[in-house]
């Protein structure tokens, strides 16, 4: 892969950048979907389940052109929720993404990250990402206890060992 600064030279200029396609790295960006049903009864993240390595770079779009999400990490810093992310991660909320929209995180920290969407725990639209493996320098597995979170949100996390074995996983019924 040619440095930036080879492809200026070797293209000549600016031409040549703007046409230049962005370098990136496929394997460190990963992307999860914010979707729903036509008439907003059902609504996910997909997958709702992932397994990332350190330092992946994630991308929350919303696909869903009806309704707006929220990707929010369960944490005392963000609406006083109950730690579900590990020690020293950084929390982190997307805001409200309209139809169309993306917000993007990069998790360092390894361990098991849960979050909801604000408008839609309640409807189940919850999501687990592992970032690394067991046994990793610092690694923090599935918080344990419910705290505050409603029934219909704690099924909806994907097993770890379902999402370190597939890699990704759907909810249930959904693509
Ligand atoms: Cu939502």
């Amino acid at each position: 892969m040619p440095t930036r600064r080879q492809m200026l030279a070797l293209g000549g200029g600016g031409v040549a950048a703007l046409i230049a396609p962005p370098i990136v790295h496929a394997a460190q960006v990963e992307e999860i979907g914010m979707r729903g049903r036509a008439r907003g009864e059902h609504v996910w993240f997909t997958p709702a389940g992932l397994a990332v390595a350190q330092g992946t770079l994630l991308r929350f779009v919303n696909h869903d052109a009806g309704n707006s999400h929220t990707a929010t990490c369960y944490h005392p810093a963000l609406f006083d929720r109950p730690q579900r992310i590990p020690e020293g991660a950084t929390p982190w909320d997307s805001g409200f993404l309209l139809p169309g929209e993306a917000f993007e995180v990069r998790l360092t920290v390894p361990g098991v990250y849960d979050y909801y969407c604000i408008p839609h725990e309640h409807a189940a639209m919850v999501g687990r990402i592992v970032v690394g493996r067991p046994g990793d320098h610092g690694w923090l597995g599935a918080a344990v206890g419910a705290g505050d979170l409603p029934d219909v949100a704690l099924i909806g996390f994907p097993a770890v060992e379902a999402i370190l074995g597939a890699g990704r996983v759907m909810a249930p019924g959904q693509s």
